[in-house]
């Protein structure tokens, strides 16, 4: 019911960090290209397999600062069983997925107010998602129009024949070089526009053509682990390109650019592999610091910040975006706080109810002191306090969910509720 929603409204309000006057606005007007990072975890970036590394292109972003990105190495996905769906749900919308199945499919027909629409009200926005696999894949072509998102570039409009397809779909650098003339068309005649681009090759079980790995496979003897790297550098070469296709089209400079990963690649049934990667043994701690992935950020006009080590998740990106666009988070129901922030809330839930710290972390119902890994035996009344925050916080996003709590919230700034007939997606409604 609405009173439902009133108290969401009134944990959000006391949650939510107000902008950082220094960045407010800094990204209104220009281009957002969103590039998803497929099973991408951040142990790769940097990590040296045979002695070299594994993502160089990557790499260099994090560590060249003429690049000026932001890399937060202590982002966390928080993601559940919608994996990949529930990435998306979470950057669009900083709400959580839900505790079983996938908020896409099971949620599909809720009311939202995402990150899209919101963008396309205020700022006559063009949001459009690329990705080379079916429409249909996760719910997409449904609920990406409770999302507001204007165009679904589908399998439909991709050279799918089959020396450029593996796995779920187009291969990454087929896919990132065909949608190069969908992005120039897009920048032409519906700028500014927020493009998500939706990587596929680094998916599990991390295969490619023969000929088209560039590395060796690690040598743990399980080959899932052992591929991972394969496909990470295939990833890395065809992000590569597409910067360099971009940068040549010119719609690189005035753009802001941000990269992350959905979720883990490599399940904790390969922990014994990942002990040998790692140089040390899995334990439920290590298991949830593995579930870093990238995030990084670079905003045209803004000096990149390096290495950002604050502690965040994918419920917090919705926020900074629109501080960064110069629209105030607080108008509307989220999770997250924003990353730039001096308010930022430096704890980070996990979907099944841990969360980490900067100092300490809950895992699978124990208190760990992250600088020695020992299980703290008796945890202060603020880390209790911490997790009875956190428990609440995922039980009233899932009230949100389950109640299609947002039909009852009106933003405070001038919201038309989305029409989902609206949208129309397919080359044969165009
Ligand atoms: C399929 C792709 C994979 O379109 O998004 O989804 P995942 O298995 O990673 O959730
Ligand atoms: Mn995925």
């Amino acid at each position: 019911s609405s009173e439902d929603i009133m108290e969401v409204e009134s944990y959000t309000d006391k949650k939510y960090a107000e902008p950082n006057p220094e960045y407010f606005g800094k990204a209104e007007g220009k281009n957002i290209i969103k590039i998803h990072l497929e099973s991408f975890q951040s142990f790769l970036i940097d990590y040296k397999l045979h002695g070299k590394e594994v993502t160089p292109f990557l790499n260099s972003l994090v560590h060249d600062e003429s690049q000026d990105f932001t890399y937060f190495d202590n982002f966390f996905h928080q993601t559940g069983q919608g994996k990949t769906a529930d990435g998306e749900l979470l950057m669009d919308n900083s709400l959580y997925g839900t505790p079983q199945g996938a908020a896409f499919v099971t949620k599909g027909a809720n009311t939202y107010q995402a990150l899209p629409g919101i963008i396309g009200q205020r700022q006559d926005y063009t949001s459009a998602v690329f990705h080379g696999d079916e429409g249909s894949f996760w719910n997409r072509d449904n609920i990406y129009k409770q999302l507001g998102i204007d165009k679904f570039y589908d399998d439909e409009y991709y050279d799918m024949s089959e020396d450029k397809v593996i796995n779920y779909g187009l291969k990454d650098k087929p896919f990132l070089e065909q949608s190069m003339p969908l992005l120039e068309d897009l920048d032409k005649n519906d700028g500014p526009f927020y493009a998500h681009m939706m990587t596929l090759t680094h998916h599990y079980p991390f295969v490619l053509d023969e000929g088209e790995e560039s590395i060796e496979p690690a040598n743990t003897g399980d080959g899932t682990v052992d591929r991972y790297f394969q496909t990470a550098r295939y990833l890395d070469e065809a992000l590569k390109q597409f910067f360099d296709d971009l940068k040549e089209k010119g719609l690189y400079e005035d753009s802001v650019i941000m990269i992350y990963g959905d979720h883990y690649g490599i399940s904790e049934n390969h922990n014994k592999a990942m002990g040998d990667i790692m140089g040390e043994e899995i334990t439920p701690l290590e298991d949830a610091n593995l579930q870093r992935v990238p995030y990084m950020i670079r905003v045209p006009g803004m000096e990149g910040q390096g290495i950002n080590h604050e502690f965040s998740g994918q419920a917090d990106v919705m926020p900074t975006l629109l501080h960064l666009l110069g629209i105030n988070a607080k108008d509307y129901i989220q999770f997250g706080t924003d990353m730039f922030s001096e308010g930022h809330k430096g704890f980070v839930p996990f979907r099944n109810g841990s969360f980490m710290t900067k100092d300490y972390s809950y895992v699978e119902g124990n208190f760990y002191d992250n600088e020695t890994g020992e299980v703290i035996e008796e945890p202060t009344a603020k880390m209790k306090e911490r997790k009875e925050q956190v428990h609440y916080e995922l039980s009233l996003n899932d009230q949100v969910l389950h109640g299609d709590l947002l039909r009852f919230h009106e933003p405070n700034k001038n919201w038309e509720p989305i029409d989902p007939s609206d949208y129309q997606y397919g080359k044969t409604n165009e």
